[in-house]
């Protein structure tokens, strides 16, 4: 393996991608595809989870020879102690970024929130609802007051379980005491896992992956779930709406920005000032004949979901963007921005733009972005990339034509609309075709791209053979994005490559076989989705009894682990397209793989190709379905379809 030379086409599915990587190649510029290569064999004792750094008697590394750390740590304790810190890290990721919001949300219930606005009025009254904060007659800034206090609250909490867990169905909760993992306040349980995998304190393994599990609920029903309600009151709550993906999206003769990282706040703030006849005019005098706004990774979902602002790729195809030699300006934020983009970006005339105080990259300009004036921070940021425009160079210049339209912006209440119509929002039809077997049941497939393998390749190739096999699926982040750059997140494409019965069911309903949720926060919609299908009723009591299955296909993030625990703590199962770095303990690999189902109803599965997952999905479903007593009609109505396509009925 290790000598194999991999060509462009071996990279990446789309070909956008593959063109920028070869044009990568002879521009002489590093990205990650290569220096992927470099770093060929990967350090075994980390890819088995044994190598511990934790106290300076160490570094000390698990062999045969050497079963033992020098303080007598085992595998066990040493494989759980780093995937506990893992889950950690994704936790403290998706929550800071919600603390953000929710501290944002605050200013502006104070009135001093600069350029930002309660966007969503009804989403602000209907979330107080839930956690009982009293909402009739009241003004909306009270409201939000109340309603940022009890969150802040929620990330502080010392003694009280989350509020937001009694989002759950009744019974999850009650598994969740049962287990004694209910997570207090999200900054205590990720203080408490420090604590916990600090030299000589938690030493048992299961005690350990329980707090992991019970750290990742804090982050699903907690931090992402409050960072995409947030989201929703100040920047409105995702509807249908129509955009493009791929590197296509960057404009010949315009100016190109390009917003990369997570949190909306700022990239919300430039998809309006793009359109201010002051900047339109700005753009004209120097030459161009306008600002060309694109997203990258979840930014870019957000933008899209908000404002129809085109996404010009995932995770992998950050660099590949600078690559165009056509991007005046990349702004990042935090998360997911790679420390290569300033050294890439001095090949061309881009200007790499850090705007957070807590995320630098050496090479980068950092503009400090000022909430409190953000409109003219955002402006004054994309002035500074037309000034960059006549500094493009046309012979560095390649934007591969691809781009294909999409449809984004199913959150939950846009689907449950979608289902019931105005007069009767409701999850009934779908729980409906679920019982009757014309739909299989519901895949949600999320994460990132890795190089380790051809990005996209798995997570397109699964999306659409489960589609066939009548299950809706439903898309977050860069896999949301790997479809739209396949074409197959518009309903027509979808339509016509669903089974018979998804299909029938999305037409009468009028929604796509594949519903674009979000960003990687809003994988809290999937739980929330799913909620919905549990409180309809019909398909059992609890999330461990509905047909839905989560699959992380390409995952390279530390969030990507969190988000797959607080599936399997929900009760879903999850399927990873390559395993943890566990498997140098074989009782934390069993843990996980099997005996996390006798506590929750669910565990973690790992298929290393789209083939099995694909296989592996429908058994997992079907078991589920069975226990239902509602399989036989799903059997009945696959029979039908291949029947159609045999006699071309
Ligand atoms: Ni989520 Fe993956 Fe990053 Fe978003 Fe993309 S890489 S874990 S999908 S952008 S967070
Ligand atoms: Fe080694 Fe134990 Fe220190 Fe880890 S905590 S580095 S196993 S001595």
């Amino acid at each position: 393996m290790a000598n194999e030379i991999k060509t462009a086409a071996d990279r990446a599915q789309d070909a956008a991608s593959v063109a920028l990587i070869e044009k990568a190649q002879c521009d002489g510029v590093d990205t990650c595809f290569n220096r992927m290569d470099t770093q060929q064999n990967q350090c075994p004792f980390g890819k088995k989870g044994v190598c511990c750094r934790i106290c300076h008697m160490g570094p000390c590394r698990i062999t045969p020879k050497s079963p033992k750390g020098v303080c007598g740590a085992d595998a066990d304790t040493i494989v759980a102690r780093n995937y506990l810190r893992e889950v950690s890290g994704g936790t403290a990721a998706h929550s800071d970024h919600a603390r953000h919001l929710v501290l944002l949300l605050k200013n502006v219930a104070e009135g001093r929130g600069g350029g930002y606005a309660i966007k969503d009025e009804t989403a602000l009254r209907y979330t107080a609802r839930l956690y009982q904060v009293p909402e009739q007659g009241r003004a909306k800034e009270d409201i939000a007051k109340d309603l940022a206090r009890l969150f802040l609250e929620e990330f502080s909490s010392q003694e009280e379980p989350l509020r937001t867990l009694k989002l759950a169905p009744v019974k999850r909760v009650g598994v969740w005491e049962k287990q004694g993992i209910m997570p207090l306040g999200v900054d205590r349980m990720v203080v408490e896992a420090m604590h916990r995998t600090t030299m000589g304190v938690d030493h048992d393994y299961r005690n350990l992956l329980l707090h992991a599990f019970s750290t990742s609920l804090a982050d699903g029903w907690g931090g992402a779930r409050i960072g995409s309600m947030v989201s929703d009151i100040l920047f409105g709550s995702p509807s249908p709406v129509r955009g493009a993906a791929n590197l296509g999206v960057l404009g010949e003769k315009t100016v190109n920005i390009v917003v990369h990282g997570h949190e909306p706040a700022l990239s919300d703030m430039l998809a309006v000032a793009v359109d201010d006849p002051e900047i339109k005019a700005c753009a004209r005098e120097a030459g161009a004949e306008g600002v060309t706004l694109a997203g990258l990774c979840c930014t870019a979902n957000e933008i899209l979901m908000r404002h129809g602002v085109p996404i010009a790729g995932n995770f992998l195809q950050q660099e590949l963007a600078i690559v165009t030699g056509a991007v005046e300006m990349m702004v990042v934020d935090v998360q997911c921005c790679m420390p290569s983009l300033p050294e890439v970006a001095a090949a061309y005339h881009t200007e790499v733009v850090s705007t957070t105080d807590m995320a630098k990259t050496v090479g980068a300009t950092h503009i400090s972005f000022d909430e409190h004036d953000a409109m003219a921070s955002a402006k004054a940021i994309i002035k500074r990339a037309i000034a960059n425009y006549r500094n493009r160079d046309p012979k560095k210049v390649l934007i591969p034509k691809s781009s294909q339209q999409m449809v984004a912006g199913f959150s939950v209440a846009a689907i449950k609309y979608m289902l019931g119509g105005s007069f009767r929002a409701s999850f009934r039809p779908l729980n409906d075709a679920i019982m009757q077997g014309r739909i299989r049941g519901v895949v949600g497939i999320v994460g990132c791209n890795n190089p380790k393998s051809k990005t996209d390749e798995y997570t397109n190739a699964l999306t659409e053979a489960l589609i066939k096999e009548n299950v809706l699926v439903l898309k977050t982040g860069c896999s949301a994005i790997a479809s739209g750059k396949r074409g197959w997140l518009t309903p027509e494409t979808a339509l016509e490559q669903a089974g018979h019965g998804l299909r029938e069911v999305c037409e009468a309903v009028g929604i796509p076989p594949i519903l674009h949720m979000g960003s990687c926060v809003d994988n809290s919609r999937l739980l929330e989705a799913s909620t919905e299908i549990v409180l309809e009723g019909g398909l059992g009591d609890d999330l461990s009894m509905v047909p839905v299955v989560g699959v992380a296909p390409e995952w390279m993030s530390e969030k990507a682990i969190a988000i797959g625990c607080y599936f399997v703590a929900s009760g879903i199962d999850v399927i990873l397209g390559h395993p943890f770095y566990i498997a140098g303990s074989d009782n934390v690999t069993r843990f996980l793989n099997e005996d996390a189902t006798e506590l929750f109803g669910a565990s973690f599965h790992v298929c290393d190709t789209a083939k099995a997952a694909a296989v592996r999905c429908l058994e997992l479903l079907d078991a589920r379905r069975e226990k239902l007593g509602i399989n036989k009609k799903a059997e009945r109505k696959l029979l039908d379809m291949k029947d159609r396509r045999s006699t071309n009925v």
